[in-house]
């Protein structure tokens, strides 16, 4: 009887021994959203990772189920980055499930959304419950989104008048013109980016055709690029009659912002005497904020503001990006990430090569692919960088 009395002992003992053991395990694997680190990866959060606070809100989503998938675990300081309105919001829709689809699903970056006015509920529900990582949204102030005190406004209205009659797209448009010059100048500024050193454009009605399986962020980093794109063309040419002339001006003022081993060759046929119209398309773009807020890029952009050519003209943010990536940035800091398939009324980019579609899981017909006819300016970026176009370019020429 004692000596039975003593095996239970044992075993009560050991039942509680082996709950302990267990509760301990289970406890210390319990995610914790408190400290300096990542309560999905155990990884530490760099400081500075995301915005505390927002101009005008803040939302909060609940904690994703899978670890950020990058490379080796580190995030990157990064966001997507969108302007719109809030009567863009079934079409941002469309393009936020297709960046979570393809990316964003497995590496939760934040998502800051900038508006000329307040956002409503539904935009704000809306977006929070499709991004993946935080949402941010900003309200942009006024002095970006509106006639600098320099500019004729009766100069500027004739202009428009005139492109009306001459039927140039958005020729008419007040709303366009803020835009472009918002993109090309005040994006980046937005106290809701100033924490962020990374950032990538989404535009409404966009798509991606392939899966994106590593971090572009990172790849941006460590190969040392600090603006990218993956579709490029000819601009209209009667929306930036003297956009050349004012870059010129800017390069004989500021020769010490000019990078010696730059994109003349991408830009200009004659050494930089005339403009070729070559641009990046910057609807899409995955670049540095650091470069943006340096002094050559806001030197370039006062000194164009100046000239009026946002009013005056109608010049795009993306010939005014492309020219001051092609000149300020060394060549090799300009990356084409051909694996980003991508469409955007009207152009698409579908990689090149069979088994390269395959392996990215890709959707996109090859025949759509634009990098290789005659409109597209992406043959030059490839020929000024010295690199081998793909297998069976040919075949998607025309
Ligand atoms: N908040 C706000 N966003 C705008 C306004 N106009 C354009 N946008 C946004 O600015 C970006 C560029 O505008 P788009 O109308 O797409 O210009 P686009 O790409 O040249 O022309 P599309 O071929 O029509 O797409 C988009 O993200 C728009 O949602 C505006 O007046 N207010
Ligand atoms: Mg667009």
């Amino acid at each position: 009887m004692a000596s039975g009395s003593a095996r239970y002992l044992r075993y009560i003992l050991f039942a509680i021994f082996g709950l302990t053991v267990v509760y301990f395990i289970s406890s210390s694997s319990t995610p914790t959203l408190s400290g300096s680190t990542s309560a999905w990866t155990g990884i530490p959060v760099k400081a500075g990772t995301a915005p505390e606070s927002a101009a005008t809100g803040t939302t909060p989503n609940p904690p994703p189920a899978l670890p950020p998938a990058t490379a080796d675990g580190a995030r990157m300081n990064a966001t997507f980055v969108t302007l719109a309105r809030n009567s863009d919001i079934w079409e941002i829709a469309r393009s936020i499930r297709q960046v979570e689809d393809r990316f964003n699903r497995k590496f939760h970056y934040d998502w800051v959304f900038v508006n000329d006015q307040p956002f409503d509920e539904t935009f704000k529900k809306v977006t929070t419950s499709l991004v993946s990582g935080k949402t941010h949204y900003g309200q942009i102030p006024k002095e970006h989104w509106s006639f600098p005190d320099f500019i004729d406004e009766g100069r500027a209205e004739k202009v428009r008048e005139d492109m009306a009659q001459r039927q140039i797209i958005y020729g008419d448009s007040i709303s366009y013109r803020h835009m472009c010059r918002f993109e090309s100048g005040f994006f980046f500024r937005q106290p809701l980016m100033m924490n962020y050193e990374w950032y990538w454009r989404v535009e409404p009605s966009v798509e991606l055709f392939c899966d994106i399986d590593y971090d572009p962020f990172k790849y941006m980093a460590d190969h040392k690029k600090k603006y990218s794109f993956v579709l490029s063309l000819y601009e209209y040419v009667e929306t930036i009659p003297t956009l050349w002339d004012s870059t010129k001006k800017f390069m004989k003022e500021h020769p010490e912002h000019i990078a010696e081993d730059n994109s003349m060759g991408f830009l200009s046929d004659n050494g930089g005497e005339t403009y070729n119209n070559c641009h990046m398309w910057s609807n899409f773009e995955i670049g540095n904020l650091n470069w943006l807020r340096s002094k050559p890029y806001i030197d370039y952009f006062n000194s164009l503001d100046r000239d009026g050519g946002f009013f005056y003209e109608r010049w795009g943010d993306a010939p005014v990006h492309s020219i001051a990536a092609g000149l300020l940035l060394q060549k090799d800091e300009i990356h084409f990430f051909d694996d980003i398939a991508y469409y955007h009324v009207p152009f698409t980019h579908c990689p090149t090569g069979e088994q390269r579609r395959i392996d990215l899981k890709c959707h996109c017909n090859p025949k759509d692919n634009f990098d290789w006819k005659g409109y597209s300016c992406t043959s030059r970026y490839f020929e000024i960088n010295n690199l081998k176009k793909p297998e069976g370019y040919e075949a998607e020429m025309d």
